[in-house]
């Protein structure tokens, strides 16, 4: 085993959270793809996210409260956004609506309450012009790429350190493509310690099965993704919550096989939590309490 990993192994049980300009809609974190909507019509959806300031701090209480021991928050998902300070693009939260850097208060919350702090980062981008051509365009590919690893190095320079980088889809490249060996190579040299998953075309560090729990052979880490009802995103007419009895029942499942439970809540676009998210957790910490490890 991997001393850099003893931490994870011990955590067990993470929180995913899922946030962007689509918690707007309501519906879908693939709206924008799935409706066809133009990138026109959804760029202005920047100007009108004003998520509450601070409001990272009730995810990483319930987190806390839930038993979890770190967060995983969506730093830029398929649509584009980044929920940080970026000098390579205004798409981003503190020049656009918000005003403010959430990435920076998410990673302050999650700390406050002595959590490891991990970044999903979606490779896939539907916002940057070269998101797509990039596959049959060099030039493109070589900008986009650029981007890419600009981005990274700017969520992994400037919030300190970070427990874990979760990329995401990796269309329309491959290894090759997005010179992944390239990218981790410079992930480590700015965060030694930090783990990465494998949804960047290398193997990295543990495996992602998602809303399914299978376990790994050969001793090789893995972490089963999950969400609470059946959406990543916020989604007003999702209200199909798994109990806290299932959760729990997942968490023992991922630990007695040796991997990690990331159970994602969606908060909605001003940042609060959906009640029947509070309450579920709130009772699966209550089982934590009397029957977690610390
Ligand atoms: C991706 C996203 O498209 C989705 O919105 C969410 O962020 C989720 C955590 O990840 O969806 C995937 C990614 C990978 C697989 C399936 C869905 N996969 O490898 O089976």
């Amino acid at each position: 085993q991997i001393r850099r990993m003893a931490w994870w192994h011990e955590a067990k049980f993470g929180m995913f959270i899922h946030f962007g300009l689509y918690s707007q809609h309501a519906r879908h974190e693939w709206a924008m793809e799935q409706e066809a909507i133009p990138i026109q019509e959804y760029m202005p959806l920047a100007q009108e996210f004003k998520p509450t300031p601070g409001a990272a701090r009730a995810w990483a209480r319930l987190a806390k409260a839930a038993g979890m021991k770190y967060m995983v928050l969506t730093t830029k998902h398929h649509e584009g956004f980044c929920n940080f300070d970026s000098k390579l693009t205004d798409y981003c939260a503190t020049k656009q609506g918000p005003k403010h850097d959430i990435v920076r208060e998410y990673v302050d919350a999650a700390r406050a309450e002595g959590l490891h702090v991990g970044f999903y980062y979606s490779l896939m981008d539907w916002h940057h012009p070269d998101g797509a051509k990039c596959a049959t365009d060099e030039a493109a590919r070589k900008r986009f790429v650029a981007y890419t690893h600009g981005l990274i190095r700017e969520i992994l320079t400037n919030y300190g350190k970070i427990d874990v980088l979760w990329y995401d889809v990796s269309w329309p490249l491959d290894a090759k493509g997005w010179e992944s060996e390239k990218m981790n190579k410079m992930v480590f040299e700015l965060q030694p310690d930090i783990i990465v998953n494998n949804r960047n075309h290398l193997q990295g560090d543990f495996s992602t099965p998602e809303q399914k729990i299978v376990a790994e052979t050969n001793g090789r880490a893995w972490e089963s993704c999950m969400t609470l009802n059946d959406s990543w995103g916020y989604q007003r007419a999702d209200d199909d919550w798994k109990s806290a009895k299932t959760i729990v029942r997942n968490l023992i499942t991922c630990a007695r096989d040796g991997g990690n439970y990331l159970l994602n809540i969606g908060p909605r676009p001003d940042g609060s939590i959906p009640e029947e998210t509070v309450r579920v957790l709130t009772e699966v910490g209550a089982w934590m309490e009397t029957n977690g490890d610390t």
